[in-house]
């Protein structure tokens, strides 16, 4: 990952968005997307565990809690349980209405494909880990800039100083958490979900040379408040062999939606959007593997209900990027 440096670019071209459900892509208007020289707003008044700390990151700060304090993400009692299960076949029906959108060659997004049970399971595993050694923190840089999340990476550690992965925190010595099993199967699951709905939708003949097949061994887990983004930068940290095959980024978003930006330059200018709502897994490899990409303009208040109602999930998005080194 690359988050502020402006890298190596790629030539290819860029193809149309072909979508098989309405089309969410528009113009993106230009926004400066790079990490501010100040430290962004906390998610809430109650919320912030972010003070300015030593090279890097808020290391001497308590692990931030991506869930509101005092519900540690059991089932509030506003909702009854009857209306969040009612809610949560709604929102299942809604999949079928959108279920898949080819993006560009090696770009795909299959809406809110990760189901509600699924997604509460989710949220809760990442904020029992994200308390803990190794949990959410506020990254940034050398020279002060922060970025506008919090991270926790799974697996191995991604350093945004050095742009490499190791395996602990160089500003704490913490190793990260390791990978849960069943996050591993969900991702398993989207990778075959796709190449059936590649075979189907555009007749992909061998859907595994357009989005090859991975084991991820890495996950960086952000979470964003309604002030989060995240600036146009290129997915390359990985080995060589990694990027050489194409190997995809699976992306899981939860939450809020948000705007998620994609091109071949480091333009903000000439890049596409598309809206990335809760459950939706977005999957970039082959021939987009190196794709600029960027998140901007958070829509808040668009958290399904039942998902905050069971989790207490702050508000803002959790977006998880299973990749192989
Ligand atoms: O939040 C997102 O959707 C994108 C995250 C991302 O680009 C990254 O972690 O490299």
């Amino acid at each position: 990952m690359f988050y502020m440096d402006y890298g190596r670019s790629s030539e290819r071209q860029k193809q149309g968005a072909c979508t098989f459900s309405p089309s969410l892509s528009s113009k993106y208007s230009p926004q400066q997307l790079v990490a501010p020289a100040h430290p962004p707003q906390a998610a809430d008044s109650r919320s912030s565990s972010y003070s300015a700390g030593s090279v890097g990151s808020d290391s001497g700060a308590s692990p931030f809690d991506i869930c509101l304090s005092g519900n540690k993400c059991g089932i509030k009692l506003n909702s009854s349980l009857l209306e969040i299960n009612r809610a949560k076949r709604r929102d299942r029906e809604l999949s079928k209405d959108a279920p898949f959108q080819y993006l560009r060659p090696g770009m795909v997004l299959l809406k809110r494909f990760i189901k509600p049970n699924d997604q509460v399971k989710i949220v809760k595993v990442c904020q029992q880990l994200g308390v803990g050694s190794g949990g959410f923190y506020r990254p940034g840089y050398r020279d002060g800039a922060m970025l506008r999340l919090w991270m926790m990476c799974l697996g191995k550690n991604w350093d945004p100083d050095s742009h490499s992965y190791g395996d602990t925190r160089p500003f704490d010595g913490a190793q990260p958490p390791t990978i849960p099993e069943e996050f591993r199967k969900y991702v398993q699951d989207a990778i075959q979900a796709s190449h059936e709905l590649l075979k189907q939708n555009i007749g992909a003949v061998n859907a595994v040379d357009e989005l090859p097949l991975m084991s991820p061994d890495i996950c960086l887990v952000n979470f964003y408040n309604s002030s989060g983004r995240l600036g146009l930068h290129q997915d390359k940290d990985e080995s060589m062999s990694s990027l050489d095959k194409g190997l995809p980024v699976v992306s899981f978003s939860l939450g809020d939606t948000t705007e998620f930006l994609y091109g071949d330059v480091r333009d903000e200018e000439k890049v596409s959007k598309v809206a990335l709502e809760s459950g939706d897994v977005l999957i970039f490899g082959g021939k987009s593997r190196l794709i600029f990409h960027g998140v901007s303009n958070m829509k808040p208040n668009t958290a399904p209900k039942w998902l905050t109602d069971e989790t207490s999930l702050r508000p803002g998005r959790l977006n998880l990027t299973f990749r192989q080194y």
